[in-house]
């Protein structure tokens, strides 16, 4: 079920495309002003958000990095510090936004391999009041956490950090870009996973298809604050109810999906695995995600086997010097799968 032309695009599932339903749904959406708070299709989809992560209210965003950017401007004031892993989105590719915008200072720490932040790096990360010292105020955590391998953060692990963070009077923000495919991984729902946190960001135009947006999400007084840090960085929504038309698909029916795109992962990491040239340096995906790493026997470089695999018919995208990232989406079928591991083992050959 490869895009129209064809192609077999496992770059991301950012690339994934909104379906007919959606395209309809969009073009049928009641709409109004939302910065009057008066888009009923936006009224629907933040309530829906909120329900589903628990929260008591919720903001349609245009993307991850502005949800992120949006909490870290309410929960933190200039000089204030924010905790978070050397893997962590926010770190790593939202361009110091929280930095460059919100003066606000990242402490980081080493994800382990299990995609967490360890409860002692935490805890020793905390600076005690003092003058020389900038203010802890935020913990960040990823779920599932992309750069680590898309691993799903456990319920238990969220609680540990919660009750850490309360000790230390932080606040806990949490990326949950796929905080849905953390919940079908896990078999919970996804207001187990952020139960424990003061905000969350999730995105709808990931594995949900829609073709723009995210969701922050939060109590009442956090969203109200959002909602103006929003304006400050010209994110105020006027008739997106045609946007949020395709997000509260995402939310109603994308959701309920996501095992299939992990089972596909874990299929693909099967057949890749007995090629040789490759180690799934990340394990077995518990995912929707794959990363490789080209051995040293390995004959070819990572351009030359990524330009080779697009000349198949399938894109991936490159990770690290000697690393891909392979991700499975809707926009994915077993025959791509299949069409993929035949187009390495061609061209590992
Ligand atoms: N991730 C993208 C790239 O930016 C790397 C991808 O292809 O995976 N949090 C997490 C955990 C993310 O993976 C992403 C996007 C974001 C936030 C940002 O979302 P957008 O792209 O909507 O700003």
């Amino acid at each position: 079920m490869a895009f129209d032309n064809g192609v077999i695009d496992l770059r991301s599932d950012t690339v994934t495309h909104p379906t007919q339903e959606m395209r309809q749904a969009m073009a049928a959406a009641d709409v109004g002003d939302d910065m009057y708070e008066e888009d009923p299709t936006i009224i629907k989809l933040e309530d829906l958000a909120a329900e589903m992560t628990g929260k008591e209210a919720a903001l349609f965003v245009a993307s991850g990095t502005m949800g992120n950017l949006i909490a870290i401007l309410v929960h933190c004031r200039r000089g204030d510090e924010t905790i978070m892993g050397h893997l962590g989105h926010t770190f790593l590719h939202e361009a110091g936004g929280m930095s460059a915008l919100g003066g606000v200072f990242p402490h980081v720490v080493q994800n382990q391999k299990d995609g967490t932040l360890s409860i002692e790096d935490v805890r020793g990360a905390y600076r005690e009041e003092d003058v020389h010292h900038p203010e802890s105020r935020l913990v960040i955590v990823e779920n599932t956490q992309n750069a680590c391998g898309g691993i799903p953060l456990s319920v238990t692990y969220m609680q540990e950090l919660r009750s850490t963070a309360d000790e230390f009077g932080l606040k806990v923000h949490l990326d949950g870009a796929r905080v849905f495919n953390a919940a079908a991984a896990l078999e919970v729902r996804a207001s187990e996973l952020t139960k424990d946190v003061d905000s969350v960001m999730f995105c709808l135009s990931k594995g949900l298809c829609a073709p723009v947006g995210s969701m922050l999400c939060g109590s009442k007084d956090f969203i109200y604050q959002a909602r103006r840090a929003r304006k400050q960085l010209g994110g105020g929504m006027r008739q997106a109810g045609v946007l949020a038309a395709a997000g509260l698909i995402s939310l109603e029916k994308m959701t309920l999906r996501l095992t299939e795109d992990h089972s596909r992962a874990a299929d693909l990491a099967a057949g890749l695995q007995g090629i040789s040239g490759f180690e799934l340096d990340k394990g077995l995906p518990l995912s929707n995600m794959v990363y490789l790493q080209l051995t040293q026997s390995a004959k070819k470089t990572p351009s030359q086997i990524q330009s080779e695999l697009a000349g198949e018919g399938v894109l991936i995208g490159q990770s690290g010097p000697r690393n891909f990232r392979l991700v499975t989406h809707y926009w994915i079928d077993d025959q791509d799968i299949l069409k993929t591991i035949s187009a390495f083992n061609k061209v590992m050959a």
